[in-house]
């Protein structure tokens, strides 16, 4: 054990000095067990204990590594030891019919996940989801490092028990006694690996601050009155008005005002759009307190983009609380499109980043959205939140997170793409701060019912969230 710690400090696949972690910590150590694939003998070695950690106490039909680190431990350990194995995506969501797992199976047999690092366990367990919708059974995960902070705790909870072959102590102690590390340093990492000992089970912090709390990090003063609406109305309803009279949309307004704190319009599909009636509109949003969201999905170049907001017939900057735009073509546009700092709608009017859509084999992928979600980061002081179908794309608890796809039916969407899910599941699963509903609401019999009927699933969900993390 202590040869193969200090052949992984050789490798730097151990470092010591000063990371930043995703969740924003500073850490005096890392690891990066991806370099272990440039050393054959070193991976070999890794698997053999690997191995060893399972094969007397668990019944082993497949394993499955976690991508991408362990995938090739894993294709070893299964050659070796004559396992099959499943190959799964590293896709987050399922995408139309491609299969997350790759192999040969049948239901009922047990498979074995591996992976490098655990810190909260949340990777083996998002791949054990996978592998369970299928009925294979997972009991064991094997793990090279067990950071130990929640891991083994969380996956118990789910069923899973953890082997690791090292905890950082060990690595530690191993490199103290090779004279790798002084004293000092590996003091340094103990302290800091004890004082995060603390089970980190939520990915998101986002997700279970309050909503005082979160308003008081908005950087732009539209997200601080949507926080302020929606403490006020006890509300995270945004409605979707796709109508194609302005008429009929000021009608449904004024009914179902009090109970939303958004109404979400696409302008180019009204057939009698006037600045005079969108003004009416705008008023009626003013008497009852809701915010106008035009959906327009920007996507071009600034400088047509700004024309397109700010000119034309429909002048959407003179009258739009939110505007969405896709990331697509880059931080600039998105700069760009409000005009010069001195322009208004800077702060009268929010960016919402569409991150991800609702709709099957969408091309906003994980690494998609992460990514926007960075340049969203540096246009910060126009963008107000983005619109999502996972949590994890943004942990910046001042933007909040809108999610379409909204639907209490049955229906699992319609005939053209769209995929529905219910308040509950897009507030409590997949991160949403704000619910966009449209048709669930706007076909209904009575509206202003299931305007309420929305309004208290989504805050009921939005609180539960909150006060039980
Ligand atoms: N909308 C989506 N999905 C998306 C995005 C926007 O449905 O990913 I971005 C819009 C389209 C429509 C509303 O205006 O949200 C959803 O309407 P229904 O609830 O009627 O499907």
């Amino acid at each position: 054990m202590d040869e193969l710690a200090v052949k992984l400090f050789d490798i730097q696949a151990v470092k010591f000095g000063s990371f930043t972690l995703k969740s924003g910590q500073v850490s005096p150590i890392y690891f990066d067990f991806r370099l272990i694939v440039s050393y054959p003998a070193i991976l070999e070695k890794v698997a053999g204990l690997l191995w060893k950690k399972c094969s007397n106490n668990a019944t082993v039909d497949l394993i499955c590594g976690v991508p991408y680190t362990a995938l090739p431990i894993a294709t070893l350990i299964s050659v070796t030891n004559r396992v099959p194995m499943l190959l799964r995506r590293k896709e987050a969501k399922e995408y139309g019919t491609k299969k997350l797992i790759e192999g040969d199976f049948r239901p009922g047999m047990n498979c074995i996940i591996v992976e490098d690092v655990v810190t909260t366990g949340t990777s083996v367990l998002e791949t054990a989801i996978e592998l369970r919708k299928l009925g294979i059974q997972v009991t064991h995960a094997i793990v090279l490092l067990d950071r130990r902070q929640g891991g083994k705790e969380n996956l118990s909870k789910h069923g899973i028990e953890l082997s690791s072959v090292f905890h950082v102590e060990e690595i530690m102690a191993s490199l103290e006694k090779q004279s790798k590390v002084d004293h000092k340093v590996a003091e340094e990492v103990m302290n800091f690996i004890r004082g995060n000992r603390q089970p980190i089970l939520n990915r998101n912090p986002r997700l279970h601050v309050s909503l005082e709390e979160r308003r008081s990090s908005c950087k732009h003063p539209i997200a601080s009155r949507l926080f302020d609406l929606m403490l006020a109305k006890k509300s995270n309803l945004c409605v979707a008005a796709d109508l194609t009279s302005l008429d009929d949309v000021i009608t449904l307004a004024e009914s179902i005002g009090p109970k939303i704190v958004v109404l979400k319009i696409h302008v180019d599909i009204l057939e009698d759009f006037s600045l005079t009636k969108i003004m009416q509109l705008k008023e009626v949003a003013r008497a009852h307190e809701f915010l106008l969201m035009e959906d327009r999905k920007f996507a071009d170049i600034a400088n047509t983009v700004q024309q397109q907001f700010h000119g034309g017939v429909y002048r959407i900057s003179e009258w739009a609380d939110l505007i969405t735009a896709h990331p697509l073509p880059g931080p600039e546009m998105i700069t760009h499109m409000f005009g010069d700092s001195s322009s208004d709608s800077r702060r009268t009017c929010g960016c919402v980043l569409v991150l991800e859509m609702s709709t099957k084999n969408a091309l906003t992928n994980e690494d998609y959205a992460k990514e926007a979600a960075k340049w969203g980061l540096i246009a910060s002081d126009v963008v107000t939140g983005f619109v999502g179908q996972s949590a994890p794309q943004s942990d910046f608890p001042g933007w909040v997170q809108f999610t379409p796809g909204v639907n209490s039916s049955s229906v699992s969407g319609d005939s053209k793409g769209q995929q529905y899910c219910s308040p509950a599941k897009a507030v409590l699963e997949r991160g949403a701060d704000i619910i966009i509903v449209g048709r669930g609401l706007i076909k209904s019999p009575d509206v202003v019912a299931t305007a309420e009927t929305y309004r208290s699933e989504g805050w009921a969900a939005l609180t539960q969230r909150i006060t039980n993390p």
